[in-house]
C-alpha cells in the first residue's frame, strides 16, 4: 500500500514513520510513504499557495490551483483510491475507518492549514473528510501522522504474533484488559493470582471479563454500538 501526503510542512512528517512498526512496515515493502511539498505547485516564485478569503474575515485559504495541479500530476498515470482531506469538520476517525482504509492500494492525504482549503477542491476531488477528534490542531500534519500509523500497523503482514492487532482496544468494540509483568509483587500490589495459574482458558475468561468491565465503566457508548 502507498500513502502519499500533500503538505506545506513535510519536515513535520519525517520522524513519525522512521521508528518501530512504521519502520518495519516500510522495510518489509508493505507500506510506502511519499511526502509531497505543496510549494512545488505554488502559483508564483514566492511560493504562494494561499490567499485571502472571498467575503472577508481573518485567515488565509489554500488556493485551488496549487492543490488541483498537484493532485492532477500525482494521479496522471494512476488514480488514487481515496483522496482524504484532514479537517476538524470531517467525520471522526475510528478503528472501523482504519480497517477499511488499510485494504486500499493508494491513498492521498491532504493536510489543511490556515482556514482550510477552497471548497471547490473538496467538491471536485476529495472522497473522504476525516477529523481525529473534537479539538483544533494548527494543521492537518499531526492528524495525517495518526492516520498513517493507525492504517499502517494493520496492513496484512505488518504485525506478527507478538504485536497482534487482534487484542487491541477497539478491534472488537472493547477496551483492552489490564496487563502485568514482573515482579509479581510491587509496593504491596499483587498481580491477579489467576494470571499466575498457567491455565490459558481461565486467563482468557478473566481478560474478557476485565475488558467488558472496563468498557462498561469508561466507554459505555462502545457497548451501545454508538
Ligand atoms: Cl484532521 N485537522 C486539524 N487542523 N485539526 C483537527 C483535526 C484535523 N482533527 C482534529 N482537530
Amino acid at each position: 500500500m502507498t500513502i502519499e501526503i500533500l503538505t506545506v510542512l513535510p519536515e513535520l512528517l519525517t520522524s513519525p514513520f522512521e521508528h518501530s512498526i512504521m519502520k518495519r512496515a516500510q522495510e518489509k515493502g508493505l507500506l510506502t510513504i511519499k511526502l509531497h511539498t505543496l510549494r512545488k505547485w505554488a502559483i508564483n516564485k514566492h511560493g504562494q499557495v494561499d490567499d485571502y478569503q472571498y467575503g472577508g474575515g481573518a485567515g488565509m485559504v489554500m488556493m485551488c490551483e496549487p492543490l488541483a495541479n498537484a493532485i492532477d500530476e500525482l494521479q496522471a498515470t494512476e488514480k488514487f483510491d481515496e483522496i482524504i482531506f484532514l479537517t476538524p469538520d470531517g467525520k471522526t476517525f475510528d478503528q472501523k475507518q482504519a480497517n477499511t482504509l488499510s485494504l486500499k492500494n493508494r491513498i492521498l492525504l491532504i493536510c489543511g492549514h490556515y482556514k482550510g482549503i477552497d471548497q471547490r477542491i473538496r467538491d471536485l476531488y476529495v472522497t473522504r473528510e476525516i477529523s481525529i477528534g473534537d479539538y483544533v490542531l494548527s494543521g492537518g500534519e499531526l492528524a495525517a501522522a495518526v492516520l498513517v500509523d493507525a492504517i499502517g500497523r494493520i496492513i496484512p503482514g505488518v504485525l506478527n504474533d507478538e504485536t497482534s492487532a487482534l487484542t487491541d482496544s477497539f478491534q472488537d468494540n472493547l477496551l483492552a484488559p489490564p496487563v502485568y509483568s514482573r515482579p509479581a509483587s510491587f509496593r504491596d500490589l499483587e498481580v491477579p493470582p489467576i494470571l499466575l495459574t498457567g491455565d490459558p482458558k481461565k486467563v482468557e475468561e478473566w481478560r474478557q471479563e476485565q475488558a467488558l468491565a472496563r468498557t462498561q465503566k469508561r466507554r459505555p457508548d462502545l457497548l451501545a454500538g454508538e
